[in-house]
């Protein structure tokens, strides 16, 4: 392609296309090509613009990143104000809002509202002139924000040159960009065992991100950004009202966001709220209210704004999930396994909709890393329905004689020795189910609907059982008597026949909830049922060893590269004969990654130099340490092998057996009864139950639950607010359910 007018055709071409498919996949969530297209369309745009650099515009998708990192920001003027909004806490004020509005506009009937959720990121405006980005800024003071377009020109969603026709000739869009929740966490995860600075919040990341001086580590950041209103706009209109323009954002290649609706009067707005606020964990990204908007620009005009904040809209904020308060004490908790936790008991404090007065210190590392102390004024954080944490300390308010926190050397509850294992972030009491609050934890676990499905065995019922020494280990539950239960505080005769049914009852189960139900250390429901189906058998399963579950083969150190080194330099060079000890010998053949430690290995293995070629023709060097069992590691295996080598669990089971407890025979899985069966399924999205109810029912189908979508998956059961497992989905062409897709399929399946 020499001719410079094809050449030039042809970029323009690949410009369109990837710019197309940038929109499809980040903006509709709706890819159209795999990976490898784009990444194809994408190095032959790279390729003819490093043969033609004068072609290169600052709005080619391959100019994302820009080349230097900048020194300082610059100041932006806003030519219009970066606006604030006013705040209503409660259904009182928002209802006080639409009245002044009313007013306002001379209206008595229902106002028409846009609404969408407030989303907990960075304000940013964008200009568009003739359709290419030019400046992005930050909010700032609302007149005068920071130059940050060269990283939002990084993110992804942000098109660097609108879409289709009719924008105006300048357009400044608003919006907020943000992290979403599992970029977040990835984020953390990663600077985590890099040593490297988390950030306390997605807020704070996405935040932290734009105020980069180098793009390319912007670039790195899931950054997104939803567009929500309008600066100045030259030359050109948008629609009648806020809901129509913003969708001709979203024509533009703009992203908004997807829970835009109009609403009219209160009672579909607090449905709403009441809508988004019983979504917002389930979102993929934070949110911290709602925003009303009157629809109607030219009520809007009307309304005009007061200081810095429009008349014409609000935010209905959600009680607020991070608060200040004092540690009065830190106390230490006991679990079912014998964890040791340290619990902050605070001064009780409003956090996100209830009261709090006490907040996990998850462990010892997590209070050294967090200094926290008893007096200290800390952060809590109340996020949906997890249990309050300690976010972080005041240092400045800190008490001068506060002490660092010490772990007890003994268990606070049976006074047993307290282990911390050497590089384990959990210390243990070591009093097993001698300690009382193990005991309960255990008793606790063993009930519990998922477990023995024990009715009515609830919480305080079993501390009141532990507490009165009716019961010294799990099987003893199954010995109580009418008259023990029914003299229990607040039980009676009714109660007592109750429960010594279900715990008849309970006794026919499978053989996965009653080793789920065991408590073994790391085995929960899934990994239980993998050991079900394994070995199909309780005898089995006590008896089995590591090298049951696990797989371990070769020689530790010699990994694929080395094993294919090995061989190869031996295939080149057959049979040549060892020359003096088989390690030095090794050691000295220049192999890569064959050093003397490996060749020492290697040498302690194979006695003679005939068993060392034998090994090398089987490629039985290379190390292997793989699950049998899916889900089943090393260290979970070690733990199932020794919960079944301890005397005192082996006598429970017995007792557990001799009490009447059963179960069918795991039935070779009859593949061709059940109607799922050999189908791989994975779950995204708000469905109408837990996801964990559809798991189940699938499971019990034959279905495979598994977690993240690829070739080998079958169907997408996707619910609302699906994300990246749908995007990929589609683009592996996957069939996607939703509920009453599902139905049918089990209709048509049947
Ligand atoms: N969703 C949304 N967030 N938010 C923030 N809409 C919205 N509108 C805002 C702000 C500051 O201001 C309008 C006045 C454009």
């Amino acid at each position: 392609m020499t001719n410079p007018d094809s050449v030039s055709e042809r970029i323009q071409q690949l410009r369109d296309e990837i710019d197309r498919h940038n929109h499809l996949y980040y903006v509709l969530d709706d890819p159209q090509i795999p990976d490898s297209e784009y990444d194809r369309l994408l190095r032959e745009l790279q390729g003819l613009e490093a043969e033609h650099p004068e072609l290169i515009t600052p709005d080619s998708p391959t100019q994302r990143v820009g080349a230097e990192p900048l020194k300082a920001f610059d100041q932006v003027q806003h030519r219009l104000p970066m606006l604030s909004l006013d705040n209503a806490f409660s259904e009182d004020e928002f209802a006080a809002f639409e009245r002044r509005v009313q007013e306002r506009l001379g209206i008595d009937g229902e106002i028409l509202f846009c609404a969408e959720p407030k989303l907990d990121g960075l304000a940013v405006s964008l200009r568009y002139e003739a359709g290419v980005l030019v400046q992005a800024a930050t909010r700032g003071d609302g007149s005068q924000g920071e130059d940050v377009t060269h990283n939002v020109r990084t993110i992804p969603s942000v098109p660097l040159r609108l879409l289709g026709k009719g924008w105006p000739g300048i357009l400044e869009v608003r919006g907020e960009v943000f992290m979403p929740k599992a970029g977040f966490l990835r984020f953390n995860e990663t600077a985590r065992r890099l040593g490297e600075k988390e950030f306390v919040n997605p807020r704070n990341a996405a935040a932290g991100s734009l105020r980069q001086l180098d793009p390319k580590i912007t670039a790195t950041r899931p950054l997104d950004m939803f567009c929500y209103g309008f600066g100045e706009i030259e030359g050109g209109n948008l629609a009648d009202s806020h809901s129509a323009s913003i969708v001709m954002l979203k024509q533009w290649g703009l992203r908004i966001s997807p829970e835009l609706r109009t609403l009219s009067g209160l009672k579909q707005c607090a449905e709403y709220f009441e809508q988004i606020a019983g979504r917002r964990d389930a979102l993929e990204y934070d949110i911290d209210g709602v925003v009303y908007k009157v629809d109607r620009l030219a009520d809007q005009e009307k309304l005009g704004f007061v200081a810095r904040s429009p008349r014409w809209a609000i935010a209905r904020k959600f009680p607020a999930q991070e608060e200040l308060t004092r540690v009065e004490s830190i106390e230490f908790q006991v679990g079912r396994t014998g964890a040791i936790t340290p619990v902050a008991r605070l001064e009780p404090v409003f956090v996100g909709g209830v009261t709090v007065s006490n907040a996990t210190l998850h462990n010892m590392d997590e209070v050294a890393k967090k200094d926290v102390r008893v007096g200290d004024t800390v952060f809590v954080r109340r996020a949906g329905d997890v249990i309050p944490e300690v976010v972080r300390v005041l240092p400045e308010r800190r008490e001068t004689n506060a002490q660092p926190v010490q772990l007890p050397t003994t268990c606070p509850e049976c006074g047993s020795d307290v282990i911390k294992p050497e590089g384990e972030a959990v210390a243990r009491c070591s009093g097993g189910l001698y300690c009382s609050a193990q005991r309960k934890e255990a008793i606790k676990h063993f009930a519990s609907r998922r477990a023995m499905d024990i009715e009515g065995l609830g919480d305080k019922l079993v501390e009141m059982i532990v507490d009165n020494g009716m019961v010294s280990d799990l099987a003893d539950i199954y010995s109580l008597s009418h008259a023990q239960i029914a003299g229990l505080e607040r039980m009676g005769d009714k109660s007592a026949e109750n429960l010594i049914q279900a715990l008849e009852k309970s006794k026919h189960t499978t053989l996965a909830r009653f080793l789920y139900a065991l408590g073994i250390r790391e085995v929960g429901e899934v990994t239980a049922a993998a050991l079900a189906d394994h070995f199909r058998d309780l005898k089995a399963i006590m008896q089995a060893q590591v090298l049951d579950f696990i797989q371990v083969a070769g020689i530790k150190g010699i990994g694929r590269a080395t094993a294919d080194a090995i061989a190869e330099y031996f295939s080149e060079n057959q049979n040549v004969a060892v020359d003096g000890e088989l390690q030095e010998w090794l050691a000295g053949l220049g192999i890569r990654g064959l050093n003397s430690k490996i060749a020492q290995r290697i040498a302690a293995r194979y006695a003679t130099q005939e068993e060392f070629y034998q090994a090398l023709q089987s490629d039985a060097m290379c190390y292997v340490n793989r699950s049998l069992i899916e889900g089943i590691g090393p260290v979970m295996a070690e733990h199932i092998v020794a919960f079944f080598h301890q005397t005192h669990n082996l006598e429970v089971i017995q007792k557990l057996l001799d009490a009447g407890i059963h179960w069918d025979e795991v039935a070779t899985p009859a593949i061709e009864t059940q109607t799922l069966a050999g189908k791989s399924f994975v779950i995204t999205g708000t469905l109408s139950r837990p996801r964990s109810e559809f798991k189940e029912d699938l499971q019990a189908l034959g279905a495979k639950v598994v977690g993240s979508v690829s070739k080998k998956t079958d169907y997408l059961l996707a619910g609302s607010d699906a994300g990246s497992k749908l995007a990929k989905a589609q683009q592996l062409g996957i069939t996607i359910l939703d509920e009453e897709g599902l139905k049918q399929l089990l209709v048509e399946l049947e």
